[in-house]
């Protein structure tokens, strides 16, 4: 029996790239994806969510629209992102999406998803958390549908990735851009288990990964995926430390859980500044699992693989 998965993402490159490895994974099912306006701009992202489903011959699964935007907005260069990848050869003349007015709301449908399945349900969150939070306030019995969640966020015993003003740097981006969500999904105490900076610090988009993606470009995904990472090495000041593998390691997860380290820990989340957004290790906090390791070897050959 292949695993029910729901996934939320927001339109970044390797959020992307996350859902096409979700549909490469052969005991997955996915029962719907949901997008968030976070790390993009919602019409090219979905645009591109239902690009990819096209790509694997999956269009029938079902997109949700998020409409709800979080309290501190990403950057918009790289939000925009997604505009381009609507226009790379493999992608341009695939048949637009539907209007993107007339997809479901994101919350509905994850209501709808956790409702219709007959078993529990993984859901995969590689952007922040805002849709699985307004869904489990409109209906909280559904809390019981979900048998794990598995979410790229947080940084436990290392610095943060937000550098702005108000802040001190110790937040993660997918927290930091809805603090109080995030406050509220830890304080439900679902089985939370987070990937966070701790453990992707460990794989960064490099060039030598990147070479060896393009020795197999005769393969389709392989060609496309190498296109996209490819937009990713824009940042200054260094190509090499600044994009991750962030969302794709987290996806990862899914099908490789026993090649991580994990810990369960209790935690909390702050919402006001200096440090609004950092998730920290307390002992009067809420229980959560945190991956502070994983066999990184393994984790490229994976994806090669994929
Ligand atoms: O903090 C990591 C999260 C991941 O879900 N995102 C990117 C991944 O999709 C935010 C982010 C941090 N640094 C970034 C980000 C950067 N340099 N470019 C784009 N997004
Ligand atoms: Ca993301």
């Amino acid at each position: 029996m292949p695993k029910l998965v729901l996934m939320d993402h927001d339109g970044a490159i390797d959020d992307l790239l996350s859902q096409l490895l979700v549909l490469t994974m052969p005991d997955v099912e996915l029962i719907g994806v949901t997008v968030t306006p976070a790390d993009c701009y919602i019409e090219p992202a979905l645009e591109s969510a239902y690009k990819l489903l096209q790509v694997m011959g999956q269009e029938h699964i079902p997109l949700g629209r998020g409409d709800y935007y979080g309290i501190n907005a990403f950057p918009s260069e790289w939000r925009a992102r997604p505009e381009v990848i609507n226009a790379l050869p493999m992608l341009i003349n695939l048949p637009k999406a539907p209007d993107p007015y007339t997809y479901r709301s994101a919350p509905d449908l994850i209501i709808d998803r956790l409702s219709a399945a007959s078993e529990k349900v993984t859901v995969l969150m590689t952007g922040p958390c805002s849709n699985l939070v307004l869904a489990l306030e409109k209906a909280p019995e559904l809390k019981a549908k979900i048998g794990e969640v598995v979410w790229m966020a947080g940084a436990f015993r290392v610095s943060g990735n937000v550098q702005t003003f108000q802040h001190d740097g110790s937040a993660e981006w997918n927290v930091f851009w809805d603090p109080i969500s995030t406050k509220k999904l830890v304080e439900i105490e679902l089985p939370l288990t987070f990937i966070p900076l701790d453990v992707t610090n460990h794989v960064p988009v490099t060039k030598t990964f990147l070479s060896t993606l393009a020795t197999q470009i005769d393969y389709k995904l392989s060609n496309l995926t190498g296109q996209f990472w490819a937009l990713t090495l824009d940042t200054i000041p260094g190509y090499y430390y600044t994009y991750f593998m962030w969302d794709i390691l987290a996806t990862s997860y899914l099908a490789m859980p026993e090649q991580f380290k994990t810990e369960v820990v209790k935690a909390k989340v702050s919402t006001r500044p200096p440090n609004a957004g950092q998730t920290f290790l307390d002992e009067t906090g809420y229980t959560v699992k945190i991956a502070t390791d994983v066999n990184i070897e393994y984790f490229y050959e994976y994806i090669l693989g994929q």
